[in-house]
């Protein structure tokens, strides 16, 4: 009785919680959904009160087409009745729209001036103004439609360049993030209704002491959950950023000519003088649908020439922060023993980077190849590694297909398993809730109030991952990537 008295009172404030992210927009806003440039259709879209009036005005039409429904109308100018295009309108009653406000879309030829004539004619409208970037989807989130970490997700799948990119972000958007998290305060939620039940009943209404310890095994079982999802290598961060793999190695082995090789075009100075590369050159790439930041960088040697030095220092720098390196060696002047080859590549790359071993120029190998390539596919201490030539392209594909399964590795499979932390902001929260969740095992053998209080504060922290709690700080630095009108 006690405890169902005390669930519900906590029920209700997570309840309450969840309400004060539903405030909602007043005016009607607009905006092209379809982005920029000249093309065949533009989406031009309308939410807040004002869409179905807009859309009649705009239609010249005292009835709104039927809801969610496609009608093929003339457009004109309210002020002035001239025609303006004929296109497609689409009414959204709200709460069944993106927005959870009344929607109107008007698709219409993607001319400039048809453009910038239904823009102005609605900007004439009363109580219609041209949207803020971001702000469809920061009023989808005000009404509940959304969480922040599915608007994330929605950020991310407009901006995905690679299919593994889309995939990881059409499943966060679509919630999968946001569903864990929440599952997890649920389970908080449940825990502390528990604990402050037993706080506050177990004298007078005989609360059993294996209450307690129901607690501390969900509160172990979520400690342990939470463990392994931080632990995940950073596999969703780096596939939504990119990989950042940088080429090093002795100067004149061949790094620029690789980056040229990979990208496909001279995106970096080729010449047989050593120390050619100082500046760092950056592309980016798909390689098997994985984004990649490649990066060439100067030859690493001691040099007394200040420019190259400073080449060098950045080299260094960027080695450091590689999530992968492409170590290059000249495959005519390496040793074909493995402990040698692997001390080779050991003095170049961090000990703890992922690596590729490229052993460049085999064109120009003479005689028997056999031994190095053996050592190729020796395994430690020989990173995986590959023979090349930059010049006629042999050993590309093996080249590839090693970077793949690095790629692979580093990024997983965004559709296996449970969905991936792709953002820092979830990492630090999540990061504070598991502190919280250790002190709560530090105080519950002295002061259940104060453990209480760390589940509280757990809680919270999850909270502010999918905006349930005081997210105000964050939105607009979320939604501001978003482009207008999204
Ligand atoms: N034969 C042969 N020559 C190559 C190959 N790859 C590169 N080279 C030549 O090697 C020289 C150096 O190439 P780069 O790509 O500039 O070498 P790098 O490592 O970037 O040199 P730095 O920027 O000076 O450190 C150039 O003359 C290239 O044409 C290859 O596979 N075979
Ligand atoms: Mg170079």
């Amino acid at each position: 009785m006690a405890l169902r008295r005390a669930l519900s009172a906590a029920g209700a404030r997570w309840a309450q919680q969840r309400l004060c992210c539903t405030a909602r927009g007043g005016d009607t806003i607009f905006a092209v959904s379809s982005g920029h440039g000249r093309c065949g259709v533009a989406v031009i879209r309308t939410s807040g009160p004002g869409s179905g009036g807009a859309l009649k005005s705009l239609t010249g039409r005292p009835q709104l087409p039927p809801p969610r429904v496609m009608a093929l109308r003339r457009i004109r100018d309210p002020a002035t009745a001239e025609p303006l295009d004929r296109g497609l309108v689409v009414w959204f009653p709200g709460p069944h729209s993106f927005t959870g406000e009344d929607c109107a879309e008007l698709h219409v030829h993607g001319g400039p001036a048809v453009l910038s004539g239904v823009l102005r004619a609605l900007g004439r409208l009363p109580g219609l103004r041209p949207a803020e970037p971001g702000e469809f989807t920061r009023r989808a989130f005000h009404r509940g439609k959304l969480d922040l970490t599915a608007a994330e997700g929605l950020g991310d799948l407009i901006h995905a360049e690679t299919e593994a990119q889309r995939r990881q972000a059409l499943r966060q958007m679509e919630g999968e993030l946001g569903r864990l998290y929440q599952r997890w305060s649920e389970t908080l939620t449940q825990a502390l209704a528990h604990l402050e039940a037993y706080i506050d009943f177990s004298e007078d209404d005989n609360v059993e002491e294996e209450v307690l310890s129901r607690v501390d095994a969900a509160v172990r079982a979520l400690e342990q959950e939470l463990g392994a999802h931080l632990q995940d290598g950073r596999r969703g961060e780096l596939l939504r950023g990119g990989v950042h793999a940088v080429i090093a190695g002795p100067p004149n082995v061949g790094k620029s000519s690789l980056l040229n090789l990979l990208c496909q075009r001279p995106a970096a100075i080729v010449s047989p003088v050593a120390g050619t590369t100082r500046d760092v050159v950056e592309v980016s790439l798909n390689v098997t649908g994985y984004p990649v930041v490649l990066s060439d960088t100067a030859g690493l040697r001691d040099t007394t020439d200040p420019v190259e030095r400073e080449g060098v220092s950045r080299a260094r720098d960027r080695l450091q922060r590689a999530d992968l390196v492409l170590a290059v060696l000249d495959a005519t002047a390496v040793p074909a023993e493995p402990a040698a080859l692997g001390a080779a590549v050991g003095s170049l790359v961090p000990p703890a980077a992922p690596c590729i071993l490229v052993l460049n120029k085999a064109d120009l190998l003479r005689g028997d190849a056999g031994a190095l390539r053996a050592a190729c596919t020796q395994g430690p201490p020989v990173p995986p590694a590959t023979l090349l030539s930059c010049k006629t392209g042999d050993g590309t594909e093996r080249l590839l297909e090693l970077l793949g399964q690095q790629l692979a590795q580093l990024c997983g499979d965004p559709l296996a398993g449970s969905p991936s932390l792709t953002q820092r902001r979830h990492s630090q929260h999540l990061g504070d809730c598991a502190a919280a969740l250790a002190r709560y095992g530090r105080h519950r053998a002295r002061d259940l109030g104060l453990a209480a209080e760390q589940l509280r504060l757990a809680r919270r922290h999850l909270g502010r991952i999918t905006g349930h709690v005081g997210a105000e700080d964050v939105l607009d630095i979320i939604f501001r990537d978003f482009c207008v009108g999204k």
